[in-house]
């Protein structure tokens, strides 16, 4: 029986991974649940798994809980929660908030998986030596880390990040300024967040993607190369020098990269559609358009940056993309406000953990008063 830990278990990853562990009820124990609230999601949860330990970032006291469970919650919650004796935690946390969690278990030596891209992103200038301790949920980053033959790291001519282009690979540019809260949304291929679907939407997703692996694999941007594929069937393929690609593929179910995180090395039976390949027809591979989604360039130019600008680059778009969700503002002024954002500040090159939160609080601080 393995134990879990799974941070932001009401989200989108942490709900996939419960439907995993109802599959494999005598395989996995659920020993902590985490949210930022105790919501009526959280609850039912709860009532559902019984985990012995619940995390949740603010508490209410007055709420009544289940006696047999231990609330944790705040900043000394969190804390502890990372010396929990747990095998396997999954980091299913959306955004910024997702970093100290990934900080705190690798400080305390705990088995992490993450599909949380902000935390390697922020974490990468003073954690990188360690993120060969990190599985990646990130279908992604899964499949790169699949294809990566350990033999022959030296050997990589490039890494290949495919990207499905988003709701907006097809429409002109023209009809961007008219592009609406639900038509960004609306993705094609992948069911996620809010925040991730509108970064799906701008490529800034594969951006901070292309930093993400930059940090986990430790190969320079010239080798980290994006292909939109719009069928979303390959996730990653690694080249070698010697001309052959290993790609890794299947249908589009974040069920897989969550399931190999759980049974790595073994690879177990999962409730999915598995691929057919008589009835896809073909697969089709484009160019991005840089013009069209400048996040994805100026992701590559902050990434090769390094020092700060990943993190400020990485928190000033989940204050944009927070912005635009509320109607503050169109769709074109994301990648426009971002950079603004990032060169109105300047910080030194963060060495711990307390420079790299101060980096994110003073960013956050002065993104209000920025406007476009
Ligand atoms: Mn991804």
């Amino acid at each position: 029986m393995k134990s879990l830990g799974i941070l932001g278990s009401t989200g989108s990853v942490g709900t996939q991974t419960l439907e995993i562990v109802r599959q494999y009820k005598d395989k996995f124990k659920v020993k902590l649940l985490s949210a930022s609230k105790l919501s009526p999601a959280l609850f039912s949860q709860i009532n559902e798994f019984h985990p012995e330990f619940v995390y949740v970032a603010k508490y209410d006291k007055n709420v009544n809980i289940d006696s047999g469970v231990k609330i944790l919650y705040g900043e000394e919650g969190l804390k502890e929660l990372a010396t929990l004796d747990i095998d396997l935690f999954i980091n299913g946390v959306s955004g910024i908030a997702g970093i100290k969690p990934t900080y705190y278990l690798l400080e305390n030596n705990k088995k992490l998986a993450t599909a949380n891209k902000e935390s390697i992103i922020c974490l990468g200038e003073i954690l990188k030596d360690r993120y060969n301790e990190i599985f990646p949920i990130d279908s992604e980053h899964s499949a790169i880390f699949q294809c990566l033959e350990d033999k022959n790291r030296k050997n990589v001519r490039r890494i290949i990040l495919t990207a499905s282009g988003g709701p907006f690979f097809n429409k002109p540019m023209s009809e961007f300024e008219d592009i609406t809260i639900e038509e960004a949304l609306n993705h094609p291929k992948w069911k996620m967040g809010r925040k991730i679907t509108v970064d799906s939407a701008t490529l800034m997703n594969k951006g901070l993607e292309v930093i993400e692996a930059h940090y986990l694999f430790g190969y320079d941007y010239e080798k980290i190369d994006v292909i939109i594929h719009p069928e979303s069937i390959i996730h990653g393929m690694v080249e070698y020098v010697d001309g052959t690609i290993l790609a890794n593929m299947s249908n589009p179910d974040m069920k897989i990269p969550i399931l190999y995180a759980m049974t790595y090395p073994e690879r177990w039976e999962n409730h999915v559609d598995y691929l057919d390949f008589t009835q896809l027809g073909s697969l089709s591979f484009f160019k991005p358009d840089f013009e069209k989604f400048p996040l994805l360039k100026l992701a590559y130019e902050y990434g090769k940056r390094e020092s700060y600008f990943p993190i400020v680059l990485t928190v000033a778009d989940e204050i944009v993309v927070n912005k635009f969700l509320k109607g503050e503002i169109t769709f074109i002024k994301i990648p426009v406000l971002i950079e603004k954002i990032i060169e109105s500040l300047n910080f030194k090159t963060p060495e711990t953990i307390e420079d790299v939160i101060n980096i994110i609080e003073e960013t956050q601080k002065m993104a209000d008063y920025i406007t476009v």
